[in-house]
Formats: structure tokens, sequence, C-alpha cells
């Protein structure tokens, strides 16, 4: 048995020697030194043997067993250290190749023109008010001298939910309400939001849109002072270039009341398909705040006077990037939407 003992020993140093992936060798290990080993067998086999022998032998066993184990975890390394420098020489990374870009998402179109005209005022010392959507007749309507009975109210159908509550149908109740608060101090406001209307959607109607309000009062605001913000507006919006002309109109909370227009900044007063061969776009709808509207909120119209204006960044957002159809903004086509990526730092 001995003899036996010393054979098997050899023959798995040499099996172990032999092996060279580390398969392999694993191979070997269960061959030799699994359950169903001929090292086990012959742990199993002691029985058979004389009682004096057995303690012997078990020892002699279990020192083979060792050394095998232990050469053959030393080759183990080894082959081990080997698959790995083989796999560093064969497979390497170049640390040179350009990434794969990352899909960064952008700003919806109409995000960014709110934010332009937004920047634009902020750089003029406004601030930004903000109220709900779901408004009282009183603050829509009533407050901005349109009462009950008024016609234009017609102009404006609107989504009533009860008989005094509706979805406001322009930004003007959050600066009545910015005026209630103040209790006659002087105000510079801009307002944006959305607004609903009862319209048919079409290329250019939506019962859905953005709306940018502006409110200035104090002691002697006068329609220059108008004039003079709207013209800087004008050109930061649409270029250096662009003039302004003012147009006698009427809206019930403005007393004057006056609608802008700025220089066709495709053609330059040349006429083409933009400015309908007049040279000139509407742009907003502005005035001086009507004495009722002052007075109703807190304000002598002896004292103070102020100027707002009201327009619609879809509009101008359909202007500066060409846009033809309102609808755009709101089916979310990743197709219109990913045109309006900013290139620029
Ligand atoms: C337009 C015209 C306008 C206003 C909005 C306003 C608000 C208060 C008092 C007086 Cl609290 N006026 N807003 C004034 C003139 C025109 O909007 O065409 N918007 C698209």
């Amino acid at each position: 048995m001995e003899q036996q003992l010393k054979e098997l020993k050899e023959q798995a140093l040499v099996k172990i020697n032999e092996a060279t992936t580390v398969k392999e060798l694993n191979d070997v290990r269960v061959a030799y030194l699994g359950k169903k080993g001929p090292i086990t067998d012959l742990l199993k086999g002691m029985g058979k043997l004389p009682a004096e022998e057995r303690p012997k032998m078990g020892a002699l066993v279990n020192v083979i067993r060792e050394s095998v184990t232990e050469v053959l975890e030393e080759r183990m390394t080894k082959l081990e250290e080997a698959a790995i420098n083989e796999q560093l020489e064969n497979e390497f990374i170049d640390v040179t190749l350009p990434g794969r870009p990352a899909r960064t998402g952008n700003h919806h179109p109409l995000t960014r023109v709110v934010e332009e005209i937004e920047d634009f005022f902020i750089s003029m010392g406004y601030e930004i008010a903000e109220g709900p959507e779901v408004e009282k007749d009183y603050y829509n309507f009533e407050a901005l001298n349109l009462p009950k009975d008024h016609p234009a109210r017609d102009m404006q159908d609107s989504f009533y939910i009860t008989e005094d509550v509706l979805l406001r149908t322009q930004t003007s109740p959050v600066q009545v309400r910015t005026m209630e608060s103040k209790g006659g101090a002087p105000i510079k406001i801009i307002c944006p939001g959305k607004v609903y209307r009862r319209d048919s959607d079409d290329a250019t109607h939506s019962h859905q849109f953005t709306q940018i309000e502006g409110l200035v009062i104090g002691e002697d605001i006068c329609m220059s002072d108008l004039k003079g913000t709207l013209s800087l507006f004008a050109k930061k919006m649409f270029g250096d270039e662009r003039e302004i002309r003012l147009r006698p109109s009427f809206f019930p909370f403005t007393e004057p009341s006056v609608e802008m227009d700025i220089s066709c900044f495709k053609c330059s007063g040349d006429g083409c398909n933009i400015c309908k061969k007049t040279g000139w776009i509407e742009i907003l709808g502005a005035g001086m705040v009507h004495p009722n509207v002052l007075r109703m909120s807190g304000y002598d119209p002896a004292v103070v006077s102020g100027f707002a204006f009201g327009m619609g960044p879809e509009r101008v957002a359909m202007l500066k990037y060409g846009v033809e159809d309102i609808r755009h903004f709101y089916t979310n086509d990743v197709r219109f939407l990913s045109q309006f990526h900013r290139t620029e730092a």
C-alpha cells in the first residue's frame, strides 16, 4: 500500500506539471484529491488494514495529500498569473479612443423664449410674479375694468368652472393680485404663465398657450417709459437694427392703448411673406393702466400712473424660429424639439 501511495503521488506530480491551464489543473485536483479520487478511496479502504497499521498509513496518506495539495497550489498560482499576463498582453484598452457622446436633452423652444424675455426684464430691474391658473372671475375680468355685462368678455370665450371661477384667460390677474398686496407701493413686474381660451385649435390658435404680461406703476410713469422699454426689448429679441412703431388700439384695462410692431427682421421693410409685404410685424399690445384698474386695486390715479403690456411667447418663438404651426409646441415630436439644441456655449 505504501508503494501504491508513492506511485500515486509521483503520478499526481507529473500530471500537475503537465497541466498548462487553470482548467486542466483543476481537473487534476478533482481527479486526485476529489471525493471520488484515489486518495479518498485509499482512506476509505483503511478499514480493511490490520488495526496496528492504520495510524501509520493514515498519517502517510495525509502527508501525501498535503504535499500534493501544496505543489498543486503553487502550480495554480503560477498558471493564474500566466493567464492574467496573457490577458494583459492580448486585451488592452485604447485610452485615446474618443468616448461615446452622452445624449443630452435640451430646453423646449418656448421655455427658451420665455427665459430670454425674462432675462431681458430682470436686467431692467423687474421681478417675476406668478399666480393661480384657476382664477376668480373678479381677478380675471372685474378688476380689469371688464364688468359682467361688458361686451369685451365675449372676445375671450372662457373655460368656466363655476359661475365665479374659471381658467384664467390672461396673466393680468397675477398683476391685480400683486397690486392688491402692495398697498399702493411702486411695482415693476412681469408675469409669465399658461392661459386658457375656448378656441378651436388650428395652426395659429390653441386653447392653452403662454402669455407674458408686464406692469410698471409709480409716480410720473408715462408713455415714453413704455416706448423706451419696449424699443430696447425689440432690439434684444430681434436684433439691434429693429425699429418699433405704436399704433392706436383698444383694451378695456388700458387708456390709451397701443399695438406695437417691429420692423421686419427678414426683409427690413422691403416686403416679404413674414411681414405680409408691410415691412412691419405685430408683436404685442400695451398701454397706460386705466384709472379704474388702478383705483380698484388700491392705487390713486391722481398720484401714480403705470404702463402695462402683454405678449404671446408662442408668437415670438414662431417668428424667431420660423415655426409655422403653434401645435408643434404642444405635440412634442422630438424631431421638432431636437432642432432647438443649443450648440453655442
Ligand atoms: C395682448 C395685450 C395687454 C395688458 C395686457 C394689463 C394688466 C393690468 C393692467 C393693465 Cl393689471 N393692463 N395688461 C395691457 C395691455 C395689453 O395684452 O395683446 N396680449 C397678448
